[in-house]
Order: C-alpha cells, then sequence, then structure tokens
C-alpha cells in the first residue's frame, strides 16, 4: 500500500464512522445527485426536482436543510493563521453556528502613519475570517452601522438564491441601523469570501470585505500552517482622511489584510511543515501575480472548489485575479527569509511612489543650487534611482507612509505594499517574531575579492566580446 493508498483508506474508514456517529445527517453514498435524498420524497417531488449533477468535487453530498453538527477548532479543523487579522467568534445555538457582523465606519491604519476613516467589519477591514466546517449550519447576522444601506453577498459558496446578497436581486438592502439574518448549510469546503453587494465601487473600495473559510469535514489534508491573506487596493491621496473610492487606475496603497508593508505580519513556520496560504483578491482594478522566493507551492484550490490532484500545477508565481481565491500547498523545506509580493512593481510601493517625476539621470546640481537659496536643505531626489527613498528617513507628510519598505538586515528593503516575508526556520520561537533569518557562513552575495576575480578571469570595465563559455586548454 502506498501512502495515497493509506491515506484514501484512513478516509474511507473517518466517512463510514463519521456516518454512524452523524446519524445520518450527512449523506455519504455514492449517490451522484447533489443533496437529495429521493427515498424520502413523493411522486409529485420527484417529478419537480430537476436532475442536478454535481460539478464540485468538494461538495459533501450535504442534504438541503439538514445540517451536520458544529465543527469545532482544533478537533475538527486546525484553525487559519490571519496576519495582522484574527477570525469572527461564534456561538453554537441549537446546534447553529451564530456568527454577528457589524458593517461601521473605522479607523483603519494601513501601516504606522497612515490612518484612514475606511468602512469595515467589526472594527477593521478587511473584517474578521469567518471560518466554518463543511455541511454545518450557520446564521449570520448583519448590523448596519454605516450612512447607507448596505448588504452581503457570500462569494463563492453554493446556498440558496435568497441568502445571495445581491441588493434589489436577491433581497432588499439593509437599512441604516437594521439587523438582517442570513443562513445557509455549507456544501462545500474551499476558500470563500464575504464583502458588500450594494453600492458595491464605494463600500467595497472603503473596505466592506472579509474572508470566509470553510474546512473540509473529512481532515485528510489538514496542513500544519493555514494562512490567510487577501489583497485590496486603496487610493488614499496624501493628506486626505479617507480612501478616494471613485478612483479607477491610480491606486497608490496595497495590501494583505489591510497592512502595506512593513507593516504586514511575516508568516512563520518551521522547517518541514506543510503550509497552505489562501489568497483572495477583493481589488478594485488590479490582478495580482503573487511571487515567493526559495519555494515552489502548487496551485490546490480556487473559490470554484478543489483542483483535483492531477490538474495541479506547480508555481513561484500565482496570479489571483479580482474577484477570486488561490489556494496553494508547499513544504517549507528552505530555511530563510523569503519574499512574498505581488510581483507587479507598483503594488510594491506605497503612496508617492507611483506619480513622481521621471529623474533618472538629471543632472540635478544646478537645480539643488538655485532651489538652494529659497529652500536650504533642499535637495532633488531620484536622479540615481529611487531606492534611496527609504534609506534616507525622509519625514513624510501628515497622512502619508513613507513611499518604500523598511530596514531589512542587510539594509532598506525597497519594496512596500503588497510584499511580506516568509519566515522558514529550523527552530521557532514561542511566540515573537523569530528576527531575520542568519545565513550560515559563506552563503550571502558579497563583494568578490580580486583573487576571485582573477582566478575567474573576470577583468572588471573591459566590454566581453569574447564568449564566456570558452574553455581554457
Ligand atoms: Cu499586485
Amino acid at each position: 500500500m502506498n501512502d495515497e493508498e493509506r491515506t484514501m483508506s484512513r478516509r474511507e474508514m473517518m466517512r463510514q464512522s463519521a456516518a454512524t456517529i452523524a446519524g445520518g445527517a450527512v449523506a455519504l453514498g455514492a449517490a451522484p445527485v447533489f443533496a437529495q435524498d429521493h427515498s424520502q420524497m413523493s411522486g409529485m417531488q420527484m417529478k419537480a426536482m430537476p436532475k442536478v449533477q454535481p460539478t464540485n468535487p468538494a461538495r459533501g453530498k450535504v442534504r438541503l436543510g439538514k445540517a451536520a453538527s458544529p465543527g469545532m477548532p482544533g478537533h475538527d479543523y486546525t484553525p487559519v493563521i490571519v496576519p495582522n487579522g484574527r477570525t469572527l467568534p461564534f456561538r453554537v445555538v441549537n446546534g447553529v453556528k451564530v456568527f454577528h457582523l457589524v458593517a461601521e465606519v473605522v479607523k483603519h491604519e494601513f501601516a504606522p502613519g497612515l490612518v484612514s476613516e475606511c468602512w469595515g467589519y467589526n472594527g477593521d477591514t478587511p473584517g474578521p475570517v469567518i471560518e466554518a466546517v463543511q455541511g454545518e449550519r450557520v446564521r449570520i447576522y448583519v448590523t448596519n452601522h454605516l450612512p447607507e444601506p448596505t448588504t452581503v453577498h457570500w462569494h463563492g459558496i453554493i446556498l440558496p438564491s435568497g441568502m445571495d446578497g445581491v441588493s434589489g436581486l436577491s433581497q432588499a438592502p439593509i437599512p441604516v441601523n437594521a439587523t438582517f439574518k442570513y443562513e445557509f448549510v455549507l456544501p462545500d469546503h474551499g476558500t470563500f469570501m464575504y464583502h458588500t453587494h450594494h453600492d458595491e465601487m464605494v463600500q467595497q473600495g472603503l473596505g466592506l470585505m472579509g474572508m470566509f473559510v470553510v474546512h473540509p469535514r473529512d481532515p485528510v489534508r489538514r496542513p500544519q500552517r493555514d494562512f490567510v491573506l487577501l489583497s485590496a487596493e486603496w487610493l488614499v491621496r496624501i493628506g486626505s482622511s479617507r480612501p478616494d473610492p471613485n478612483e479607477m487606475v491610480d491606486f497608490n496603497v496595497f495590501t494583505f489584510n489591510g497592512k502595506a508593508y512593513p507593516a504586514t505580519e511575516p508568516l512563520q513556520m518551521q522547517l518541514g511543515e506543510r503550509v497552505r496560504i489562501r489568497f483572495g483578491n477583493l481589488s478594485a482594478m488590479s490582478h495580482h501575480p503573487i511571487h515567493v522566493h526559495g519555494l515552489r507551492w502548487r496551485v490546490v484550490a480556487t473559490d470554484g472548489g478543489d483542483i483535483a490532484e492531477a490538474g495541479q500545477w506547480p508555481e513561484s508565481t500565482v496570479l489571483v485575479p479580482v474577484g477570486t481565491t488561490r489556494t496553494v500547498e508547499f513544504m517549507a523545506d528552505n530555511p530563510g527569509d523569503w519574499a512574498v509580493h505581488c510581483h507587479m512593481t507598483h503594488h510594491v510601493m506605497n503612496q508617492m511612489g507611483h506619480n513622481g517625476t521621471n529623474l533618472i539621470g538629471v543632472d540635478a546640481e544646478k537645480v539643488d543650487a538655485a532651489v538652494g537659496t529659497l529652500l536650504p536643505s533642499y535637495m532633488t531626489m531620484g536622479s540615481a534611482g529611487m531606492s534611496g527613498m527609504s534609506s534616507m528617513g525622509m519625514p513624510s507628510p501628515k497622512g502619508s507612509i513613507s513611499m518604500l519598505g523598511g530596514a531589512g538586515p542587510h539594509g532598506a528593503i525597497d519594496m512596500g505594499g503588497m510584499f511580506t516575508v516568509l519566515k522558514v526556520r529550523e527552530h521557532l520561537p514561542k511566540g515573537g517574531d523569530p528576527e531575520w533569518y542568519v545565513n550560515p557562513p559563506g552563503t550571502v552575495a558579497d563583494e568578490a575579492t580580486a583573487d576571485e576575480l582573477k582566478r575567474d578571469g573576470v577583468v572588471v570595465g573591459a566590454a566581453v566580446t569574447t564568449p564566456m563559455h570558452k574553455h581554457s586548454p
């Protein structure tokens, strides 16, 4: 028996025992029809039933209307890790998991120095991650403390039409100060999202969004670390007190879980652990190719469900289009500090980075001298590129953060925005940040010595006109 078969048979065993325990609450047969138990239906109902073919391998054949028992953290699932965020608390009432979201105006800090008035849920944007288990029934109260009506749409979740949260189509909008109730059974596991579906451009542009994770009932592929990162983009004009949701092109703050680097918390993991990252993207206009250094991951699921193993593909960059989730898994098999960031270069800049005049190559001496008569400390910046902007400690105006990142172990890290660090360690300290990785001696790029250059026949300054691959006799 190979590992795969062992896993499969264990899974079957668990299925069977689960069936016994659940006493039929979850229909586990191989019937191809989703959510129906025809034996208990009258002839009339049988005729009225449309033939529905299951389209999602993640679907657990959960009966509509009847739910499995509520899954508990630790026991039924490994809770997700939400860098810079948290999960939404719940209580169980008569077998139903009850949550409460409050849509409200929030003071949100994108990074130290940049606090904006956004719209969010339960005090922040994105709202807390809703975490549930396949097959269970959830009841989610939504209180509207915004200055205008709202709704909540449960992105990717298969549910009754009237619970879908599209304002005007599925329901009446939730008036100011009212509390609406959503209730449904979760037929699939997966990585989903929730967001407003009323006055979408304004309300999503101001931050009304969050992630919705549904764990499988059958815990075959439980990773040791399960991270959730939701991408978003904002236009926060310098000095203004709130993002401008009317913008269509020129965003200047790019966030993972609401934070721009250097405020993004690192993703910590132990060497050899199996790790999952669930990426979501609710930016207004931008897709984000999220790149990992030092490791490779497999794309294992989207918000449409699991990708069958034969269809999973390896990547070092996963494109997360607007309005989708992409789940990746990997083995943390390479110790170090590894960048994880959007590969669009403008998305790893903070404010001010995008609209500056191009001064590269400009001889600024005369300009500096002329302006210096009026402003004695004036200096033209950016004539040799922009990397100096982070390390020069330029004071930034009120309502802004420095254009580029923060201090790293070898100088300034000149990325901001949608950037974070993945820290793989042989030994993780209990709690707290493991600091920077200490590279083994001789494994850090540094200046070549004269002897090394001589040994390898590298003449600095000489144009390479002969092919380098010529073998010496
Ligand atoms: Cu991006």
